[in-house]
């Protein structure tokens, strides 16, 4: 038999149905994510179901009847434990064998049936079909804990604010959604075998056409236990109470994994285990009810029709595998990125790694995707002021008078010195700079003041008292006129009194070697060895041009003498 729902078939939802026929139910044809479900199925049907009560133990003579309306030719049947022929046991309700098979509670007045689903589903309907008369008054709960705490879900009574204090088929608003109520249908005596009590959760609940929108009906409808309550029987006219009881040939419960509109295919992961939702949309979770790890650039939603609420990966260009979701992030995004990549490689940076770390530079020749993507600066290590270069350009830090990207090399203008601290200098200061070193070389100036002794004195050749009245360039030389007041101490060719023209070379001059103006009397000390020209005065380098001083006269006139009396021949 295929079930004993055909009625229902045609109020399962749409979808179940449009699903089936695509190769994918969680896609659309373009790839597009879309909501999805599992199919509904036969929750009940094998499972192992507890009662309360069976009959035949001790056996006893039960009696049922064998047309629907007929209440008098009912038959009489010994229930017996001990022989499978004649035993009626729980399983029945959930075997394979529908109708032809049916359990027995026994002659008692309340029985019951439990049965565990084998995990957590969304219940679409419970139907049970009786091989008694139909209850008077039962009650079906359920649990969403595994049997733990129990929750009514429908009541039918004849009765039923007699039987459980409620109202009869009281209609549900939207703040009693989740209430159960009581009815009295299906709890007609007739018919007096194979009727029929079924139940939909969602049935005539307010927000059952927006179920997807509506956790309080998700919430409803999931259950992992059910049980059946069976309170009271009908009086039968004829059937002696200890010859009566409850009976039940089919159990079935339409139901489906909870997945969260993420998944449309449920299985059992091994034996005894939990059905587990076969997870689309990159959720994970037995129900799909997490996002799978790097898929958090926005929070985990349960998908409606209207938007799938796909888990969406981070962003982090090719650069990490790893990230997790920023909430603040994700609002000041406008709720539409909250995703923060770690431990970015391949020296990339940033929150979806699409900087490049300090020291490393874009190589825009290549997509950020690139393991290549950023490139070393290569900063030179003494042209550029630090290790770190511009992201974009990849410029370097260069120091003063340095240029390239690297800070290779020095910049116009500039020429390299031989110091790490400026490598480049101007070229003017470096002539500058040449100059001196140069002139201090060339010069061989004796630093320090002149200590004039008598030893001194006599190694000179001559030792003048001039003033320099001009001074005019000829050549790589200049020529002063000066005019001698006094000698000193006279060289070979003697030097006469009066004006004389003195010739010190362009360089020396140049050099400062010797400091000469113009007006100024001078202490002019010199060797004859230097000059070219024996006759001519020559002052250079090797020569000594000191400003006069007054205080000297008294010291070289004594020198003087001391020289006439021979002192200067004997060292
Ligand atoms: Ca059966």
């Amino acid at each position: 038999m295929p079930g004993i729902w055909w009625g229902l078939g045609v109020l399962l939802p749409l979808q179940l149905v449009l699903l089936g026929l695509a190769s994918d139910p969680c896609y659309d044809a373009t790839r597009r994510p879309r909501y999805c479900l599992p199919e509904t199925t036969d929750l009940a049907t094998g499972r192992p179901i507890q009662a309360s009560a069976t009959c035949g133990r001790p056996p006893q003579r039960l009696c049922s009847f064998s047309h629907q309306g007929d209440t008098s030719p009912h038959q009489c049947r010994l229930c017996d434990q001990a022989d499978p022929a004649s035993a009626h046991p729980a399983a029945y309700v959930t075997d394979a064998a529908g109708e032809a098979t049916c359990w027995q509670s026994g002659p008692v007045a309340n029985a019951s049936l439990m049965l565990a689903l084998g995990g957590r589903f969304e219940l679409l309907y419970v139907a049970l079909r009786f091989c008694s008369p139909r209850p008077h008054s039962m009650a079906l709960y359920k649990s969403t804990d595994h049997g733990h705490s129990w929750t009514p879900f429908q009541f039918f009574s004849a009765r039923c604010l007699r039987a459980y204090g409620l109202p009869p088929a009281s209609t549900i608003s939207k703040n009693t959604e989740h209430e159960a109520i009581c009815t009295a249908a299906q709890t007609g005596l007739t018919p007096l075998v194979g009727g029929l009590v079924a139940f939909m959760p969602l049935a005539g609940r307010p927000s059952a056409r927006a179920f997807e929108y509506s956790p309080v009906l998700q919430d409803w409808v999931t259950a992992t236990n059910l049980r059946v309550d069976f309170d009271r029987r009908h009086r039968v006219l004829g059937l002696r109470g200890r010859e009566a009881s409850y009976g039940v040939s089919e159990l079935q419960v339409g139901g489906r994994c909870r997945c969260n509109g993420h998944a449309a295919q449920c299985g059992a992961v091994g034996p005894g285990n939990a059905p587990q939702c076969q997870c689309r949309h990159n959720t994970a979770g037995p129900e799909c009810e997490t996002c799978r790890a790097f898929y958090c650039d926005r929070p985990w939603q349960r998908a409606t029709p209207r938007d799938a609420h796909e888990c969406v990966a981070c962003e982090c260009h090719h650069h990490s595998h790893r990230c997790r979701f920023n909430v603040e992030l994700y609002e000041l995004s406008g709720r539409k990125s909250g995703g923060v990549c770690l431990n970015c490689r391949h020296h990339t940076a940033g929150r979806l790694c699409h900087y490049c770390q300090p020291g490393f530079k874009r190589d825009l020749s290549r997509p950020i995707t690139s393991r290549q993507a950023c490139k070393a600066c290569q900063c030179h290590p003494i042209g550029a002021i630090s290790t770190m270069c511009n992201q974009t350009t990849g410029q370097c830090p260069c120091k003063m008078g340095v240029t390239g990207l690297t800070c290779n090399r020095c910049a116009q203008g500039f020429q390299q010195s031989r110091t790490a601290h400026i490598p480049c200098i101007r070229k003017s200061a470096m002539y500058r700079h040449w100059l001196r070193t140069e002139c201090q070389k060339h010069c061989n100036l004796s630093h320090g003041r002149i200590h004039m002794n008598l030893r001194k004195y006599c190694k000179k050749d001559y030792v003048l008292h001039a003033q320099l009245l001009a001074m005019v360039e000829s050549g790589e030389w200049w020529q002063f006129t000066s005019s001698v007041l006094a000698v000193y101490r006279q060289r070979r060719v003697p030097i006469r009194r009066g004006e004389q023209p003195l010739w010190v070379p362009r360089q020396d001059l140049a050099c400062g070697c010797l400091r000469l103006q113009v007006g100024k009397a001078y202490l002019v000390i010199g060797n004859d060895a230097e000059s070219p020209d024996p006759a001519r005065l020559v002052l250079d380098r090797n020569s000594l041009a000191l400003p006069w001083r007054d205080v000297w006269a008294h010291k070289l006139r004594r020198f003087q003498q001391q020289n006439r009396r021979g002192k200067c021949r004997t060292p």
